[in-house]
């Protein structure tokens, strides 16, 4: 019986040892230890055994017990423990490996242009002032006087919504706006960027929707001259000190008298080439000494006040500045375009 006993223990802590995964040796759990198993056989028939012999199988059959009870304990911490690993293992995540590139985004040109615009009218003491899209017909035309037979006004041209409202044609009923707001008694200096409407046929040059740009300083003794030193300050901090300017006489019904802007050409320096037409002059912007009856209705005294007005258009500037050829890719959105004019 003895002999036997060992026999079973030898034979037992084999099989643990030999099991390689939980389940094996939950196996070998119940067919050694469980209740039909030879250890509970054994202690089962204590009974027929001999008084002498009864402490001695009975101890012996509990060592045996014990032993393989503990080496099954120990196996079991060893698979858990190895299990643990290997799941851990295959988990991990390698810090050193290179990572996706992401795509970062950023401002489009037109915006920087805006914004670059912005600061150089900032610096000379102009505010910010936005106002809204679709605008009445009062401050969109007739309170810069153009009243309602002027050919500007015609249905071809905007984008009617109702017979009173439309799409802003330009920016300037923002500053009418404005002027009305500061109601005749104080000065006015003033930069108004924003999005404007006219029905157009785009093409290269065209766009039926655009941004424009447009300054007003109102106050007393407001004169042409100031005009030309605050455009000669813009042109040459935006396009280069070397460049100069000269202003034409035009027409505007809100200006009295109108001048257009010219820039010199960088590319000849006057001398004449494809980019000016030869001209050595690049139209910049069209501005001049706002009406009288453009004042007047907004609440300023003409013979106390008199004011400048100018206009450009970004989209225009941003293409001589960097040679884009086409309007359109402005609004198209193509990266690839948009990219070129971006340092991340
Ligand atoms: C231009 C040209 C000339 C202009 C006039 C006004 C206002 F509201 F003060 F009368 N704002 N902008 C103006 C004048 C705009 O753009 C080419």
């Amino acid at each position: 019986m003895q002999e036997k006993l060992q026999a079973l223990q030898t034979e037992a802590l084999e099989h643990v040892e030999q099991a390689k995964t939980l389940a094996d040796l939950q196996n070998v759990r119940v067919s050694y230890l469980g209740k039909k198993g030879p250890i509970t056989e054994v202690l089962r028939g204590m009974g027929k055994l001999s008084p002498e012999e009864r402490p001695v199988i009975g101890e012996l059959a509990n060592k045996v017990r014990e032993a393989i009870t503990e080496a099954l304990d120990t196996k079991k911490q060893n698979l858990e423990e190895a299990a643990l690993n290997e799941q851990l293992k295959s988990e991990t995540i390698d810090v050193t490996l290179p990572g996706r590139p992401v795509q970062v985004g950023g401002s489009h040109l037109l915006t920087d242009i805006v914004t670059e615009i912005e600061d150089l009218f900032i610096g000379m003491g102009f505010e910010i002032k936005e106002g809204p899209e679709v605008e009445t017909d009062y401050y969109n035309f007739e309170a810069l006087n153009l009243p309602k037979d002027h050919p500007a006004r015609d249905m071809q041209d905007s984008f009617y919504i109702t017979e009173e409202l439309l799409l802003r044609t330009h920016t300037s009923p923002v500053q009418a706006r404005t002027m009305g707001e500061y109601k005749g008694n104080k000065p006015v200096k003033m930069i108004c960027p924003g999005k404007v409407y006219r029905r157009d046929t785009d093409d290269a040059t065209h766009s039926h929707q655009f941004t424009q740009v447009e300054g007003l300083y109102v106050d007393k003794d407001v004169r042409m001259s100031d005009l030309k030193g605050v455009l000669n300050q813009f042109a040459k901090q935006f396009f280069g000190e070397e460049r100069e300017i000269r202003l034409r006489p035009s027409f505007f019904p809100f200006t009295e008298p109108s001048v257009e802007m010219d820039i010199s050409c960088k590319v000849c320096h006057g001398e004449g080439c494809s980019v000016c037409k030869k001209t050595g002059w690049i139209e910049i912007l069209g501005g001049g000494m706002v009406h009288p009856d453009v004042l007047e209705m907004a609440g300023y005294d003409p013979e106390v006040y008199s004011g400048f007005a100018f206009g450009m258009g970004p989209e225009r500037i941003a293409m001589l500045k960097y040679g884009v050829d086409d309007i359109r890719h402005f609004y198209t959105n193509d990266v690839r375009f948009l990219k070129q004019y971006h340092q991340a």
